[in-house]
């Protein structure tokens, strides 16, 4: 009963709906036993034949007293106590997240997105409008970034449980898994004007190699598309005299310096910690004398009033990529070979394998059980293998394109992080093509 919410699109929904329907049914189960009995005392004992009765005096009692303290009491705790483990799980954001940049307005959602091409030279794609469809790869974890540029906005995807407000000069950010390949509504649950009730966009859910062609389809850009933020964000960093007092090498000059900040806790000159995260950051910059670094002498002059917010997000979008993580790097597709259809799909595969992608998968990885950089491919389908700090997995084709596209999710035992990720442009039907080849080297 009383079951209305939307499909069940992100890893953590089951969780979302489990609590809400159960605060759902005892909020119904307590409204008819309070409400019924009411009625039914009224009715049975309601005035009759015009005569008035009197009422016997009866005292308290103190067990049905402890029974209505103690139960509601349990109730509420354990609603409080899974409420908040959910919500901790739901804002924690895992290392491997996609991070996308939102800005809200008047009456539409922009969405920025930053990624690295075959050259490791960062690249944006911008897009935004009225309905907009923005796309995200399924089973990976999301990050969106999110800050308005006019009035107060609320970013809410139903079908992925998740809802933020969006407020001009903070930045929030929502974290979700999509699990479902789709298409989902965005709306804005703020009401921000004239036109708030239209101000929608339409989250599409691809698989990954879908993603990478999507990203990498300059066709539907926004105009004013130019440099990826943190590109921008390093011409400014320069332009405006940041270089003067923040290295970008771990040395220190007048203030800490950027390398790996992000991320980082901080002490300040009062004893307290922060995060140092976006709002930290931008607060760094725009009020210096607000929170002082520990060690450190309060010289940083204020750039208030002296940076727009598209500046201010390319810096901190400079600061961030200073965290030394390779971001997913977009290769271009190869060239379509002569005859390539008449192969088959385990000749294709074979030719990935050997060098039609670009570095060459048998540069690390031997075909005849030997160890190379890394784990051999002799055998390894359907191997189960012990990861690290992740038990065991059997190298299925859902591992196998995961292991490709990205390396660093899950690690073999014994190996390091070597393995580039360099191979989002291949397609569906090469990983088909790639794991009908890994089947015939035993
Ligand atoms: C005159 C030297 C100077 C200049 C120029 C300067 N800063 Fe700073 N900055 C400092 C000092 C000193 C601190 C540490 C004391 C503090 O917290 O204010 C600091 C702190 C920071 C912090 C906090 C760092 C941390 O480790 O917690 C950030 C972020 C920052 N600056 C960004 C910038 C940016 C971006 C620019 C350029 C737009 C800039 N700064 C220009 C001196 C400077
Ligand atoms: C620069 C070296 C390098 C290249 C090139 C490379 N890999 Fe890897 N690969 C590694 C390393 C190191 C590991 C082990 C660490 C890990 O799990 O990320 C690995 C792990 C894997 C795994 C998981 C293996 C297992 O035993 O569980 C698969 C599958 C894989 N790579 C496929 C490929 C394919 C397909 C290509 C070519 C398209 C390729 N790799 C190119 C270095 C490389
Ligand atoms: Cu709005």
């Amino acid at each position: 009963m009383f079951r209305f919410l939307p499909e069940q699109a992100s890893a953590h929904a089951a969780d979302v709906d489990w609590i809400n329907n159960l605060i759902t049914d005892l909020s119904v189960f307590f409204t008819v036993a309070i409400v019924g009995s009411m009625i039914y005392f009224a009715i049975r004992y309601r005035r009759k034949g015009g005569v008035d009765h009197d009422t016997p005096r009866i005292e308290g009692s103190h067990t049905l007293e402890a029974i209505w303290t103690i139960v509601p009491t349990v109730v509420c705790i354990f609603i409080g106590y899974y409420g908040v483990a959910i919500y901790k799980e739901m804002r924690t954001v895992p290392a491997n997240a996609l991070n996308i940049t939102i800005w809200g307005q008047k009456w539409q959602w922009d969405f920025e997105y930053e990624y690295k091409d075959a050259e490791g030279k960062p690249q944006v794609k911008k897009i935004g409008g009225k309905n907009v469809e923005w796309v995200v790869p399924v089973n990976r974890p999301i990050k969106l970034v999110m800050q308005s540029r006019d009035v107060i906005h609320s970013f809410f995807i139903p079908a992925m449980r998740v809802k933020r407000d969006v407020i001009p000069g903070q930045w929030n950010y929502i974290s979700f898994t999509p699990i479902k390949t789709g298409k989902f509504p965005v709306f804005c649950t703020e009401y921000c004007g004239r036109e708030h009730s239209n101000m929608m966009a339409n989250l599409s859910v691809v698989s990954e190699a879908e993603y990478y062609r999507w990203v990498q389809d300059r066709s539907a850009e926004m105009a004013m598309a130019g440099l990826a933020p943190s590109e921008r964000g390093k011409q400014l960093y320069t332009a405006k005299g940041c270089n003067a007092c923040h290295s970008l090498d771990g040395s220190r000059v007048l203030g800490p310096s950027f390398l790996k900040v992000y991320g980082a806790k901080h002490k300040l000159t009062d004893g307290s910690e922060v995060d140092v995260d976006d709002n930290y950051i931008q607060e760094s910059i725009l009020h210096p004398m607000a929170k002082i670094v520990a060690g450190y002498s309060p010289v940083m002059p204020s750039f208030d009033g002296q940076l727009n917010p598209d500046e201010l997000a390319a810096l901190i979008a400079f600061i961030k990529a200073q965290d030394g993580s390779a971001p997913i790097v977009a290769a271009p597709p190869p060239a379509a070979d002569e005859g390539w259809d008449k192969l088959t799909p385990a000749e294709r595969g074979e030719k990935w394998v050997k060098g039609k992608a670009i570095p060459a998968c048998t540069s690390c990885h031997s075909l005849d059980g030997s160890k190379l950089v890394g784990p051999t491919f002799k055998g390894l389908y359907l191997r189960e293998e012990e990861m690290e700090g992740a038990g065991k997995v059997k190298a299925d084709d859902a591992y196998i394109i995961e292991s490709i596209l990205h390396p660093g999710a899950k690690i073999v035992k014994g190996y390091q992080n070597m393995m580039p990720p360099v191979y989002g442009a291949l397609k569906e039907q090469d990983f088909k093509d790639i794991i009908e080849y890994l089947k015939t080297v035993k």
